[in-house]
């Protein structure tokens, strides 16, 4: 079991770790705890000095097995399915020039908030035709790079886009790609699936990357979410990605980032794996 957990390249308002101090120190402390690997969010990839990442990630050792993009909306308001044309395009325009940083990394990107959300005046089957024909877009540069892109169904508090496992298999067969599969996430999973080992199942190979956090979204371990039960799920549908810590800094961001790796070096012995 490989473990990676977010950190941010830039400051943001969804903030999952942040761990104050240079990113060098940052990283080294990530590997120091035991990581594998860290999921970088980053905003604009033109915004970062990709050369430097590259020596400090060699240092720390640390794989980069996902890049999330969702500060493009978060930030910036970018989305494939705003109304208008232009923002739509820059939304497009924004996940390809992630390509080519995560072929480099050998990273899936990640489609989470920068699909957008159902704006006034939207349909819904209109906003998944702007959905389907920005990832489609998307899919086709990406397989040049062998680079693959994993949509993130989201709770409905969020976005009214793709809240579960259903809806993101149906927007699989649609947009008809083979390097097009999901992210899941335990904490929106706790929200909107029936069953969180059924629906990690039906995922099976389409499952791409995978988040973490307990039932309150803080670190696993804090809350109720059988994690047991899900690692064997996830050996099940034969998952052989890294499972990626995304939770709220409390009570503070060393000592979350330090009890999940415990967490789940404790629980290890106690899975079953298939
Ligand atoms: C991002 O991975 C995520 O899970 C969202 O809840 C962030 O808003
Ligand atoms: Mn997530």
């Amino acid at each position: 079991m490989k473990l990676s957990i977010v950190y941010s390249t830039h400051q943001t308002q969804f903030q999952a770790a942040t761990l104050s101090g240079s990113l060098e120190e940052n990283l080294s402390r990530i590997a120091e705890l035991g990581y594998h690997g860290v999921e970088l969010a980053i905003r604009d990839p033109n915004l970062v000095d990709i050369n430097n990442l590259d020596t400090i990630l060699k240092k720390s050792g640390l794989k980069v097995p996902a890049i999330g993009t969702g500060q493009a909306w978060g930030e910036e308001g970018l989305s494939f399915t705003d109304p208008d044309h232009s923002i739509r395009k820059k939304a497009v325009d924004r996940i390809l020039s992630h390509i080519p940083v995560a072929h480099h990394f050998d990273s899936v990107i990640i489609i989470g908030l920068i699909r957008g959300t159902l704006k006034p005046n939207v349909s819904h089957p209109q906003a998944i035709e702007w959905l389907v024909e920005a990832l489609q877009t998307c899919c086709k540069k990406a397989q040049e790079f062998q680079v693959r892109l994993a949509l993130e169904p989201i709770n409905r508090y969020e976005t009214s886009l793709v809240n579960n496992v259903t809806q993101g298999l149906e927007l699989i067969a649609a947009v008809e790609a083979e390097n097009f599969g999901l992210l899941l996430d335990t904490f929106h999973m706790n929200i909107e699936e029936p069953d969180i080992e059924e629906s990690i199942l039906k995922c099976g190979q389409r499952l791409f990357h995978f988040h973490v956090a307990d039932s309150n979204r803080w670190y696993p371990g804090a809350g109720h979410l059988n994690f047991q039960s899900i690692l064997s799920a996830l050996s099940a549908a034969k998952y052989r990605g890294f499972i990626s810590g995304e939770f709220l800094p409390f009570p503070n961001v060393d000592e979350a980032a330090s009890k999940n790796i415990e967490y789940f070096t404790s629980i290890l012995p106690t899975i079953n794996v298939q």
